[in-house]
């Protein structure tokens, strides 16, 4: 059982007032808020230690790239890598599967096929789009159900010979569906595809476990998880990440540099070029501390209990239609109502001091699907509660009787 007024204490953002009301923050899905202790930790950093890392002998460059490094560990430890160079700092999971698919623009052939789902974000589309026109490889992708469910048999018929990526999110940022990710990993190693996993919206509510999974790469990004902004991580297999040349040039990336030729550095140097987010790095850490502290477990069964009360308090609201309805889901609830725009719901319940996203969420083909503009995405966090969903059916009630 969690202690959710003391967990929200530990978030000062919580205790605000937005627009003159109490701030109800339901944009978890875009970014999570920090609690005291991640923000404390930063300023620790450079009151104390800042310093470049990997290239001086002094005492904070030591001190500080042995921070960097223990972080990396605690990474490694908590999504099970087999070794700490499997894990790269990046600066968010755009960046990530950019990497990744700048490596394969050297793999690729034309003939090849690339598989991505329907309930992609954007930056798990385009991306392999860039590649595929680079190359000369196909796109291929798994459509969905009205369910908002990747429809299984289309993704079997999808799969052969020609596969050589199968890349899916683990949890949909627009419709909050879980995706069946380890039989999707099986089934594309059995036709010798590659996968990547982007797992931006699964980090903060459950512990990912690559070699489980068995995923070639997974990626994910720190701010959803309560770290700072401009962070994140490409896990990659050593094969893989042997394989795929730097995606960046410049320090600490190399070996040897000659004007005839540059010999590259071993893992992960070789995918970290240029001075990092070195803060970030080393506070990402103490955001997996403090979720491994408040307990996975404890979050998801939570979590679990927010969606559902949310899912029946806004189905009492005449004309809401929920998109997203399959089984597996995690805490995020995209809705609309009948003849209302989502951004005028949106605006008028954040003068309410209700803070959800609307729009397309980054996730244009979802909304051609259910021919809509756009949804209101309520995504919540552990720290949230039943009141404040509350809170928020009543504005949403509201704003639907001056709308219509
Ligand atoms: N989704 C949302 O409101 P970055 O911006 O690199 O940290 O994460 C990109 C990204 C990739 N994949 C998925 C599934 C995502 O949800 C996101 C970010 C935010 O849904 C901002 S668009």
């Amino acid at each position: 059982m969690l202690d959710i007024q003391k967990i929200r204490a530990e978030f000062p953002i919580l205790s605000q007032k937005v627009n003159g009301k109490p701030l109800v923050y339901f944009d978890n899905g875009a970014t999570s808020q920090k609690p005291q202790l991640v923000i404390d930790a930063e300023v620790k950093y450079y009151q104390e230690i800042n310093a470049n890392i990997h290239r001086g002998v002094h005492t904070l460059s030591q001190l500080a790239t042995d921070a960097y490094e223990v972080s990396r560990g605690k990474v490694q430890q908590h999504i099970n890598a087999k070794f700490a160079h499997e894990v790269l700092f990046t600066s968010g999971t755009t960046f990530g599967i950019n990497l990744v698919t700048n490596g394969f623009a050297s793999i690729l052939k034309p003939g090849d096929e690339v598989i991505v789902s329907s309930l992609e974000h954007h930056s798990n589309i385009v991306p392999w789009q860039m590649l595929c026109e680079k190359t000369g490889a196909t796109l291929k992708v798994i459509p969905m159900n009205e369910d908002g469910e990747l429809m299984m048999e289309a993704f079997d018929a999808l799969l052969s010979e020609k596969t050589k990526v199968v890349t899916v999110n683990h949890i949909s940022n627009a419709l909050g569906i879980i995706n069946p990710v380890k039989d999707i990993i099986a089934k594309a190693h059995a036709v010798g595809a590659a996968v990547l996993i982007d797992g931006a919206q699964a980090v903060p509510h459950l512990k990912p476990d690559v070699q489980d999974l068995d995923c070639d790469f997974y990626a994910f990004s720190g701010h959803k998880m309560c770290g700072p902004t401009g962070t994140g991580i490409l896990y990659g297999k050593e094969e893989w990440l042997n394989k795929l040349p730097p995606y960046q040039g410049g320090g600490e990336m190399i070996k040897e540099v000659t004007f005839e030729k540059t010999t590259y550095a071993d893992l992960p140097h070789k995918f970290e070029a240029g001075t990092p987010n070195i803060a970030g790095g080393i506070v990402l850490g103490t955001a997996i501390d403090y979720l491994n502290s408040v307990g996975f477990e404890n979050i998801q069964q939570y979590e679990n209990e927010l969606l559902e009360y949310a899912t029946k308090r806004l189905l009492e609201i005449e004309g809401l239609r929920i998109y997203g309805t399959g089984k597996n889901k995690a805490s995020v609830v995209s809705f609309n109502i009948d003849g209302i725009h989502p951004y005028d719901i949106g605006s008028i319940i954040d003068k309410l001091g209700i803070a959800v996203r609307t729009g397309h969420h980054c996730a244009q083909p979802i909304m051609t699907f259910f021919c809509i503009p756009g949804t209101i995405r309520a995504s919540f966090s552990f720290y949230n509660t039943k009141e404040e969903i509350d809170q928020m059916v009543d504005a949403v009630k509201k704003a639907q009787t001056m709308l219509s």
